[in-house]
């Protein structure tokens, strides 16, 4: 077998090559390949240094993630940049694609780094719920500053060459298509440089007030995360410490947090993400459909949204509007969105202009004749849809995928109003579509494979994560939040208040309670608009003009700012409804808040996998994280059901009445969990 590691000799060069597909993580061949390369670095005297580089799409992208939780094959990480550094020779890292992680701590470790401009740095542990466990707390904040080292550790987000030469962490950048000639030649030019430069022993400046300053700004995107916090705390306390003290903050702090349930439930997300990407009776090798132009009909806050996606992407789009002052508002509003991501410079104005010349308005939906995807995105109608449907079988040319955006409504039906049902799907966008991560893709009965694996494909495109529904009521997502809005409307009526119900959600960690979501989308969605007609509280509301922040009053009032307030009209509509419903009251508390809403989201989950509508646990648990702000460090609805213990789940079920569904029974009762 070929080692995953090799040495070549230009001149007095050792060049060190990575081959580890597909990412070149550092598991523990790649660390022992390393660790003799340095070896043989040494101990010839005829090599004067060394340029470590990677084959394939990327330098190392971090430490293999599928070994933690294993007993650790020698040599470890600290122990492989720690030798690297100990080099009597210099060593230059020659980086291109993207060095995370334990790629960034071996980029660190050596003594120059050169990269091509299209490379990034970052350290993303904190994203699986953990911290930079080789030295990188210690050697960044060295080499680039303290501000510069907390903003990639405790953020996460890498950053690109240029940005990571003017920080310091890198020395020289290559030309793009030369990295290894232009990293030998660099180490050829520094070979007989000394003292060598480690970072190890350079000292840390400190800005005054650096670290509450971070803290504070950040405050609101880290809340509820361990990981963050603890990045801080191990960097102040270790600033004014030598590194092999400080080294050892570091590993306290990194086996804290990998034991810990947070970053289980990180890393179960990262692999649930790229699993849900695959399509159990769908071959990866399966022919895609040509997609090169797309058709969205409807102009209004989902069809525009969906719109952007593609236009984004350089995906050259026809929306198709019934009135010309509908299209007119429709365009104008994607432009404006346009407009305001460049003011905030995060498009050039050129780039506004690129993506608004690939976008045809049109009023006839015959123009949707040359679209290789068309996405019907109205409103929530079956006959209106149904209608559409009907139409496009007679434009869309042959082969064409036709996609409904409803939330709802039934596919199948849908499809049935075409000739071809084979080429229709679900394309389930989330509110607002241009900046939601989460895509449901709904199959069909008879939805063709190569179209399910095309919808995929053009997901990966659009930047979007996408996870595969059956057909039923809602799909994953809204399927299972209707149970939650049920029982919290039944604790309306049993003496809670909508600040408590949604006080629970948040501690827990979502963005937002169920009534402060209901503000948000607008209490009027859905109404039946008739002011006469009072049968629900949210009737009552609707029916007093209260939509929710839009009309500045909902569930809660709000000031100018849209700040919410508890309302005492809220508060008597509320118990009106209470008299009238003849529920019991009682003190309602916080765990019962929980387990009559968020358990009875499990048990739907259970039923969802049981019917097949979710082709596993874990694609359930994508779709609350990135469709509805399901905290991350709590893995999502099925895996935080694993760490409650489901036995516990089903006791909470029973106790407050529920039937519970046979598969969670099952799983409960033999010991079993929904993820692994
Ligand atoms: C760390 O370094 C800790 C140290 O500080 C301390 C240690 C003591 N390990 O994402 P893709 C797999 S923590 C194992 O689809 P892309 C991935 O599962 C690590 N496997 O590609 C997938 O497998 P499959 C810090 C990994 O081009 C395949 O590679 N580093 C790892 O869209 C392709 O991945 C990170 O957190 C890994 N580290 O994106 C970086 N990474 O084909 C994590 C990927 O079977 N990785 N795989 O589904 C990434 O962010 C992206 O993969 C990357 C490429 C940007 C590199």
């Amino acid at each position: 077998m070929m080692s995953v590691i090799t040495t070549q000799r230009q001149g007095d060069i050792l060049v060190i090559t990575s081959n580890n597909p597909p990412v070149n993580a550092l598991g523990a061949a790649v660390r022992q390949g390393l660790a003799a390369a340095i070896e043989e670095l040494n101990g010839d005297d005829s090599l004067k240094a060394a340029v470590i580089r990677c084959e394939g799409r990327t330098f190392f992208a971090g430490a293999d993630i599928t070994e933690f939780g294993k007993p650790m094959q020698e040599p470890g990480l600290p122990t492989l940049v720690d030798q690297i550094e100990a080099s009597e020779k210099p060593v230059v890292a020659a980086v291109h694609g993207t060095a995370l992680g334990g790629g960034c701590e071996v980029a660190l470790a050596c003594h120059y780094r050169i990269a091509v401009p299209s490379a990034k740095f970052g350290l993303p542990e904190v994203k699986l719920g953990i911290l930079p466990g080789a030295g990188g707390t210690q050697r960044l904040p060295r080499v680039a500053g303290v501000k510069f080292a907390l903003e990639l550790a405790a953020k996460g987000d890498p950053v690109p060459a240029k940005v990571a030469q003017a920080a310091g962490l890198v020395d020289r950048l290559a030309d793009e298509d030369s990295l290894t000639p232009d990293a030998v030649a660099y180490a050829s030019e520094i070979a007989a440089a000394r003292p060598l430069p480690r970072a190890s022993e350079k000292p840390v400046q400190v800005e005054d007030g650096v670290f509450d300053a971070f803290r504070k700004e950040n405050a609101r995107r880290m809340r509820g995360f361990d990981a963050p916090a603890e990045i801080i705390d191990v960097i102040e306390q270790t600033v004014s410490l030598p590194y092999a003290e400080g080294v050892q903050r570091e590993r306290a702090g990194f086996m804290k947090l990998i034991m810990g349930t947070q970053s289980a439930a990180m890393r179960h997300i990262f692999f649930a993400e790229r699993k849900a990407a695959k399509i159990d009776d769908v071959p990866e090798d399966t022919k895609l459909r040509d997609i090169k132009r797309v058709g969205v009909i409807g102009a209004g806050t989902m069809g525009g949204g969906i719109s952007m996606n593609f236009l984004s992407a350089g995906i050259p789009v026809t929306i198709v509007e019934m009135q010309q002052e509908a299209l007119d508002r429709g365009t104008g509003t994607i432009r404006k969105n346009y407009e305001a991501s460049a003011a905030k410079g995060r498009l050039k104005p050129e780039q506004v202009e690129g993506a608004m010349g690939l976008l045809k308005p049109t009023l006839s939906l015959d123009d949707l004749a040359d679209c290789d995807l068309i996405i019907e995105a109205v409103y929530e109608n079956m006959d209106v849809k149904k209608d559409i449907f009907g139409k496009l079988d007679k434009i869309a040319k042959q082969g064409a995928i036709l996609a409904s955006n409803t939330s709802y409504l039934n596919i199948d039906e849908i499809a049935a109003s075409t000739s071809r049902p084979q080429d229709v799907l679900g394309l389930h966008f989330f509110s607002p579509a241009n900046v939601m991560k989460l895509l449901e893709i709904v199959r069909g009965a008879k939805t063709a494979h190569d179209v399910l694996a095309t919808a995929m494909d053009v997901a990966k495109r659009i930047k979007k994560v996408a996870v595969v529904a059956g057909v039923c009521h809602g799909f994953i997502g809204n399927r299972m939040l209707m149970p939650r809005q049920v029982e919290a409307n039944k604790l309306l009526m049993e003496g809670a208040t909508p600040q408590q119900i949604d006080k629970v959600h948040v501690e827990f960690g979502m963005p937002m309670g169920p009534f402060q979501m209901a503000d948000l989308a607008g209490v009027d969605i859905g109404w039946h608009r008739d002011p006469t007609r009072i049968e629900s509280i949210r009737d009552a509301l609707a029916a007093e003009n209260r939509w929710g922040q839009k009309t500045k009053a909902g569930f809660y009032d709000y000031d100018d700012k849209r700040t919410p307030s508890p309302s005492p009209r809220v508060a008597e509509i509320i118990e009106e409804f209470r008299k009238k419903s003849g529920a019991q009251q009682h003190e309602v508390t916080d765990q019962e808040i929980v387990e009559r809403t968020l358990y009875p989201m499990v048990n739907e989950g259970a039923l969802i996998l049981e019917e097949g509508m979710a082709q596993r646990a874990s694609d359930i648990d994508v779709v609350w994280i990135y469709g509805y702000g399901w905290p991350v460090y709590r893995g999502g609805p099925m895996f935080w059901a694993d760490t409650v213990g489901l036995k516990t789940i089903v006791e909470g079920l029973e106790k407050h009445g529920f039937t519970v569904a046979k598969l969670l029974k099952d799983k409960a009762a033999s010991g079993g969990r929904f993820n692994g």
